[in-house]
């Protein structure tokens, strides 16, 4: 049978042994040693760190010196960073205290009610507990929805949750403002790049753009010092929006040996780089490492909105960009055989698209 027709293992809800009130964690949640985070030391960067926050309200200035000048701060967040945060994105702060509303609404429903959406590895679409299909692989202490937005072909109403009653017209809105977003912030990549305005737009399948959702729900955890949300990983596909929770810190990005916890500015988005980008912009631009650590007072969630290249389109680095002093880095691949990678193995690290590398 195909690895990805079903999960190897019996899911178990981390939701349900949160609520079990549980006070040590199952052996399948326990980090090597390399992988738990430190949280009784104080963190190694010095606390006020934290990855760029960038104004978007002058962007489309009909000023050029001052839409040139937000481009630049972006650019050097894409080369510095690979994460930022944005502010005055456009996106209503009304919309997305609700979906976010609605999303914890979800979580809180009875079990039966979350488990008619559970989902496969086929597609992952769905109610799930796991990334990776390898038994006896070490899982992180997170549940999640996962739902296809774009291409058209792929969206399936039907599969997402009919409770809380506003929830798909909830999710199709938030999409809709989340799509045009992305797309500005894909004209502003390409001029940054050198690129035609349009380059990463038509790369990505143009009107065949994909875009997908991940709502991670993180429950308190009695041992949160041996434990991750969500493993250390790069997002596989072009960009990512992330909602997340205004109260509850929980992401760290990786900055050389450190992690910096990312402190959430309330109503902004945080956007990084994924893989996709970094291969389209042979490696001008690269994807960053983060992972989730959670805590045992309070849960956290948050909303993953991946903007990626269309499935069947290859995706390779710039012809513009590739000379014989930077000769291109990756081979060309589709993304829908690139995020097999990730569907199979579960969140490891940049280890895909660093080996991937041609040998030069
Ligand atoms: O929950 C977060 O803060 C990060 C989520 C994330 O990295 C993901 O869904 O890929």
């Amino acid at each position: 049978m195909n690895s990805l027709q079903s999960w190897p293992e019996p899911i178990i809800r981390v939701q349900s042994l949160s609520d079990s009130g549980l006070t040590f964690i199952p052996d399948q949640y326990v980090k090597p040693l390399a992988d738990r985070p430190s949280l009784t030391e104080p963190p190694p960067p010095p606390a006020e760190i934290n990855i760029p926050v960038i104004d978007l309200s002058q962007l489309f200035s009909p000023d050029r010196s001052i839409r040139s000048a937000t481009a630049r701060v972006i650019s050097r967040a894409c080369s510095e960073w690979g994460f930022f945060q944005v502010v005055n994105h456009g996106v209503s702060h009304e919309l997305m205290k609700r979906i976010r509303e609605v999303w914890r609404e979800f979580f809180e429903l009875p079990s039966e009610e979350k488990q008619a959406y559970a989902n496969s590895p086929a597609t992952y679409e769905g109610y799930g507990s796991r990334l990776g299909v390898e038994k006896g692989m070490k899982l992180d202490w997170s549940d999640y929805f996962f739902l296809h937005y774009l291409p058209e072909s792929l969206r399936d109403q039907n599969k997402w949750p009919s409770l809380p009653l506003s929830c798909r017209e909830l999710v199709a809105e938030y999409g809709n403002e989340l799509v045009k977003l992305c797309g500005k912030l894909m004209k502003v990549f390409s001029v940054n790049l050198g690129l035609e305005e349009d380059y990463l737009g038509k790369a990505f399948g143009g009107e065949e753009v994909a875009a997908c959702m991940r709502v991670n729900f993180y429950p308190k955890c009695p041992q949160p010092d041996l434990t991750l949300g969500l493993s250390s990983h790069s997002d596989p596909g072009g960009m990512t929006l992330l909602h997340s929770d205004d109260h509850v810190a929980g992401l760290q990005v990786r900055r050389g040996d450190d992690w910096v916890t990312v402190k959430p500015v309330p109503n902004a988005f945080i956007v990084n780089i994924g893989d996709q980008i970094q291969i389209l912009s042979n490696a001008t631009y690269k994807s960053v490492e983060h992972r989730v650590i959670v805590n045992s007072a309070k849960e956290r969630l948050s909303l993953a909105f991946f903007y990626n290249p269309n499935g069947n389109i290859l995706i390779e680095p710039a012809s513009e960009l590739v000379t014989e002093d930077s000769p291109a880095l990756y081979p060309a691949m589709t993304f829908n055989k690139y995020r097999l990678f990730i569907r199979t193995k579960g969140p490891r690290g940049k280890s895909q698209v660093e080996a991937l590398k041609s040998p030069h």
